[in-house]
């Protein structure tokens, strides 16, 4: 008797250790420097910390003599603010390539605070790119470059993230964590959806090996803020946590019971807020999983295969007045957003003149923000053609965007 009691105990124990070991896992992480590509520094830290360059210095400050075109700026960066300054290096220099930071906090910029800039244009965009540098900054060494963006902001991106592979089913998953927000710390989580304070989780969703940025980082889905809950591509939700003291990230599994919602599209992103706060949604082949609960949606993408299957992205901005659903366990939920798409043409008419406008809503009536061909460039302009009962045509007109 005794001894089958033992066995029993033992078999119980076995099968809850297995349990454990399943649903955290452990990804080891290594660092990655970012090479040295501006665009790519910007995209994968969503931007880091920004700073617009204004034509007046800040209070306390005033442009170094003989600097051509000086432009000033303020970066938050951990409660305090670094001050700089950009000038062209001369009057034939034609963009932002030197640069100052006040790291000493003193109001002045010395030579020992300048950094040469390397310029590079991407398409229509224009970046200079200073660093990677190290300063002691909030008590504390601050590793970090700098971006001026088309001549108009600077960004404070860190060096490089940290990069990991986990097995989730029968697929390896590679993600990463940067400290976009450049405090130290790389596990800073989004709590109110408009917010940036926080870092970034990459996920290669689509399992192409890299992390595909869009020129807005929701409409991958892969270049998102870290949230309380991820969704990870084998359909399950985990809470990340960041190990102390090493490079290693706990993936556990959130055991809530799901339920599903209904978008038509080969691939979408939601994001919500619910009882975790704000959450990214992955869905794919018109369907994704949600844990049991009532959410709200702020925002969506959705991403539809043309005949090549190419993929074509709309998104959607659900502000001030998100969507509220609530998702039951075991049935399934047509949202009320996403395809199909309705072109809607306006006419306003003011004396003799008549104004026309285009626009694209979804299937509930929300205006879409935005339609982006596979190359990630908006679809080209319409015309308009007037003609007369006849048909000849008397005027043609493009739109615009805007
Ligand atoms: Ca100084
Ligand atoms: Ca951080
Ligand atoms: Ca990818």
């Amino acid at each position: 008797m005794k001894r089958a009691s033992w066995w029993a105990v033992a078999v119980v124990l076995s099968v809850a250790l297995r349990a454990v070991g399943q649903d955290v896992v452990e990804v080891p992480l290594t660092f990655q420097p970012f090479k040295k590509d501006a665009k790519e520094m910007l995209n994968l830290s969503a931007g880091g910390i920004v700073g617009f360059l204004l034509p007046t210095p800040l209070k306390g400050y005033k442009a170094l003599p003989g600097t051509v075109k000086p432009k000033f700026f303020g970066l938050p960066l951990e409660e305090r603010i670094l001050v700089g300054m950009v000038a062209w290096s001369s009057p034939q220099a034609k963009t932002y390539d030197r640069l100052w930071m006040d790291w000493n906090n003193d109001k002045t910029f010395t030579g020992d605070e300048k950094l040469m800039g390397t310029a590079a244009a991407q398409g229509k965009e224009k970046f200079v790119l200073f660093g990677p540098v190290k300063r002691s900054w909030a008590a504390r060494e601050l590793e970090c470059c700098f971006v001026v963006h088309n001549d108009s902001h600077i960004h404070c991106v860190p060096v490089g993230y940290w990069e990991g592979t986990v097995s989730l089913g029968n697929r390896a998953v590679k993600l990463g964590l940067i400290d976009a927000n450049l405090n130290g710390f790389w596990n800073d989580r989004l709590t109110v959806p408009q917010s940036q304070e926080a870092d970034v989780l990459l996920l290669d969703f689509d399992g192409n090996g890299t992390f595909d940025a869009g020129e807005v980082h929701l409409l991958s889905g892969e270049v998102y803020y870290l949230t309380n809950l991820v969704h990870m591509p084998d359909e399950a939700f985990y809470r990340l946590k960041v190990a102390e003291g090493k490079p290693v990230v706990l993936l556990e599994r959130d055991k809530s019971p799901t339920g599903k919602v209904k978008v038509a599209g080969d691939r979408f992103q939601l994001l919500v807020t619910g009882q975790d706060g704000v959450l990214l949604v992955r869905g794919k082949d018109g369907e994704a999983s949600l844990p049991v609960g009532s959410y709200q949606i702020y925002g969506m993408t959705v991403g539809k295969k043309d005949d090549a299957g190419r993929l074509w992205l709309a998104n959607a901005d659900f502000h001030p007045s998100p969507i509220r659903i609530r998702v039951p366990q075991g049935k399934d939920i047509d949202l009320p957003c996403g395809p199909p798409f309705k072109l809607v043409f306006n006419v306003e008419r003011e004396g003799r003149t008549f104004e026309f406008s285009l626009s694209l809503e979804d299937k509930g009536g929300h205006d879409l923000e935005g339609v982006f061909m596979p190359n990630m460039e908006p679809p080209p302009e319409p015309a308009l053609v007037i003609a007369d009962a006849k048909g000849k045509v008397i005027k043609t007109e493009k739109f615009h965007y805007g």
